[in-house]
């Protein structure tokens, strides 16, 4: 069975964890892991507030269909400011990794083959587009590599030597201290698929 190194790291931008809106989840249960990261609108306490409630949901039932497990986020989030999220699940085994995602969360695979995944437009809580699933697999030695907008989304890897080196913790220090913005709250979620 492959093993798995990850990571999880957030900064609120005024300092304290309470007035973080981004926030993140990884589990472990059985064969998959899932994997969740939640930007809400601005910051500050308000905003933490409503990301406590995203995780409150998603955390309900980690075994739903993905697709619907965002339609009831949206649902659960009406009233609010609103949040971008993606919601992945992988399974180890085999590696096939499904990925939803609505808004700017950006979510890559870095590996010999590396991509992006495309989420669909909208603010969760508000108005979103229909979720799209779409499902990948996962090799050996891939990195994959979920990212809030308080992040620098595009970077050239030349210029950041020895970004993605180390483990999965370490890489995602490096994306904070390298790439991470000083206007928002940010957050980096890494995950090491290994052999
Ligand atoms: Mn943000």
């Amino acid at each position: 069975m492959p093993r798995l190194d990850y990571g999880l790291l957030k900064r609120g931008l005024t300092g304290p964890e309470d007035e973080c809106g981004d926030t993140g989840l990884i589990r472990v249960d059985g064969e998959d892991c899932f994997l969740a990261l939640v930007d809400v609108l601005g910051h500050g306490r308000e905003a933490h507030a409503v990301a406590v409630m995203a995780s409150e949901f998603i955390l309900e039932d980690l075994h739903r269909d993905l697709i619907e497990m965002m339609h009831g986020l949206h649902s659960r989030l009406k009233g609010t400011r609103g949040a971008v999220a993606t919601l992945c699940r992988l399974n180890i085994p085999s590696g096939e990794l499904h990925h939803v995602g609505v808004g700017n969360i950006t979510t890559r695979v870095f590996g010999i083959k590396s991509y992006s995944f495309i989420s669909r437009d909208g603010i969760i809580g508000y108005m979103m587009s229909s979720p799209k699933l779409r499902i990948e697999k996962l090799s050996p030695g891939d990195i994959l590599i979920l990212t809030s907008d308080g992040l620098k989304e595009h970077f050239d890897q030349d210029e950041f030597p020895g970004l993605l080196c180390g483990s999965a913790q370490e890489i995602a220090a490096n994306m904070m201290a390298n790439l991470g913005k000083a206007n928002d709250d940010a957050s980096c979620i890494v995950l090491r698929y290994l052999r």
